[in-house]
């Protein structure tokens, strides 16, 4: 063998690199940064229409990927929704049916699977699945939580089961503390997926201090349709002087309740203001972590979800916090950025219905990844990509009462295009004994007119509740399997202090 100079022998590295790093670049998987807000509502981001809230960075993420504007979840609660985006699987399937519940043991999760498939995984953030443990759980090599809800100063964090310590600073910043020291270990190019799952916006909310006065100026009133409740059945005018309803003491920014005097808004006005306040910061998190991946070359290679895990009602129907199927609960924010799903200059805005079990799939087949089998989502790649006829027309939202937040009844409603159904199954199988609830989402989008019990609308309320049956046998649910404790009435009393 003739040998080759040293700048022939660089020229010939030169060729090799020219004609091989393409197949090397094909191959690396992709990262993934998941970020997931706690109760952020669907127009509470830029992209989503808010008018006072500036999310400049949340909004680039759409704008340079694919923004859902018809996101949903499941069931409108932290615990439950936080599993089905793990694993793909309604509540009554995951099991996490309420707050209090494990993420149970045994159960497969996306994490999961990446992390068999060579990933480097780590969680930074509330967990909030099993009420007090803050150990680590099975699908990450780096696991930082805490127990219960987190405070939005000083959480005492657990950090990867080995000690447990207060970390001074607003929780905010000190999990993007946490997930930039990660990112910045070294770890042989092996792909990563990293989850942060941010406290804000949920109640209490307590902004940053530097945004406290961030929206001082903009006024805030009730909604009209706080008003509008002559057709909407009684439990929703029973909520509205509870925990859970406008005239109740708005997570403590209403010191004396009920009150149901007008003047009383400016309580609503302070509690909504700081709700937008907490998003702030979580925005200067996504520019700090997209500084970042770019900085470390790794912004095009890194699928980056940014979403929340339920909607919250600010107002809505005399409504405050979640668990009801009315829009502003079940709706959520999500956005995608990932040009190996879509060119970053030819971003895409879906609107079709997705749902939180539908991530777990999407991710993986995007990382190239085995499945999940048996799932009840489906991976909306190909939607993305080059659309699908097959897509879903409709989907089942369900909730269960629960005895320690006693202001929602057992929720099963239906959501196709254009019509949402509910009813509320007393739970013992006998009769329902509030009123549903039917509206045209399309022309209605704000839920205005409840046309349940107009006569004109017989016909459709015969077809809703087919679908319902139908949108329940899709996840393998019917009358005699669909379990839900029985519903013991809309309450007065306050929460336990504890888990409020
Ligand atoms: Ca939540």
């Amino acid at each position: 063998m003739i040998p080759l100079s040293p700048k022939q022998l660089a020229s010939v590295i030169l060729l090799f690199l020219a004609i091989f790093s393409p197949v090397f670049a094909a191959d690396k998987k992709p990262n993934i940064l998941f970020i997931l807000t706690d109760d952020q509502r669907w127009d509470a981001i830029g992209l989503g229409g808010s008018k006072h809230l500036k999310t400049p960075n949340m909004d680039r993420l759409g704008r340079e990927g694919v923004y859902f504007r018809n996101a949903f979840c499941t069931t409108s609660l932290c615990s439950p929704s936080r599993a089905s985006i793990l694993s793909g699987l309604y509540a009554h399937a995951h099991g996490v049916t309420n707050n209090f519940a494990e993420y149970p043991a045994g159960f497969k999760s996306f994490p999961i699977v990446l992390q068999s498939q060579g990933y480097d995984t780590a969680y930074f953030g509330k967990w909030h699945m099993g009420e007090e443990n803050d150990e680590p759980r099975p699908g990450f090599n780096w696991f930082v939580t805490h127990k219960g809800q987190g405070k939005y100063f000083d959480t005492e964090f657990n950090i990867n089961g080995t000690k447990r310590e207060v970390v001074k600073g607003y929780y905010t910043t000190v999990v993007t503390d946490m997930a930039e020291e990660w990112l910045n270990r070294p770890r042989d190019g092996k792909p990563w997926c990293m989850m942060i799952g941010h406290k804000a916006p949920h109640s209490f909310y307590f902004p940053e201090p530097k945004y406290e006065k961030s929206f001082e100026n903009v006024r805030v009133s009730y909604p009209e349709t706080a008003f509008m409740l002559e057709d909407k059945p009684n439990w929703i005018k029973q909520r509205l002087y509870t925990w859970h309803g406008i005239y109740g003491p708005l997570f403590d920014w209403r010191k004396k309740f009920p009150d149901d005097s007008p003047e009383a808004v400016k309580d609503f006005e302070a509690m909504t203001r700081a709700y937008w306040g907490t998003l702030l910061s979580v925005d200067d998190s996504i520019g700090r972590l997209y500084r970042l991946l770019q900085q470390q070359g790794e912004l095009d290679n890194t699928i980056i979800v940014f979403m929340s895990d339920n909607g919250i009602l600010n107002g809505e129907h005399g409504m405050v916090d979640k668990r009801t199927s009315h829009e502003p609960s079940i709706r959520i924010v999500q956005v995608v950025r990932f040009p190996g799903l879509t060119p970053v200059d030819q971003p895409k805005a879906i609107d079709q219905q997705v749902l939180t079990v539908d991530i777990a799939p999407s991710l993986l087949e995007l990382c190239g990844a085995p499945a999940l089998p048996g799932i009840h989502g489906k991976s909306w790649k190909k939607l993305v990509q080059e659309g699908d006829d097959s897509w879903r027309k409709r989907w089942l939202y369900h909730y269960n009462y629960e005895k320690q937040f006693p202001y929602t009844p057992n929720v099963r409603s239906v959501r196709t295009e254009s019509w949402k159904y509910t009813r509320y199954p007393h739970g013992d199988g006998s009769a329902d004994r509030h009123p549903g609830e039917l509206y045209n989402i399309e022309f209605d989008p704000e839920e205005r007119h409840n046309l349940v019990a107009n006569p004109k609308y017989s016909g459709v309320v015969n077809e809703m509740k087919l679908e319902l049956v139908k949108a329940m046998a899709e996840v393998g649910l019917n009358e005699s399997n669909d379990k839900m404790p029985l519903d013991e009435g809309i309450k007065s009393e306050l929460p336990d202090q504890k888990i409020r």
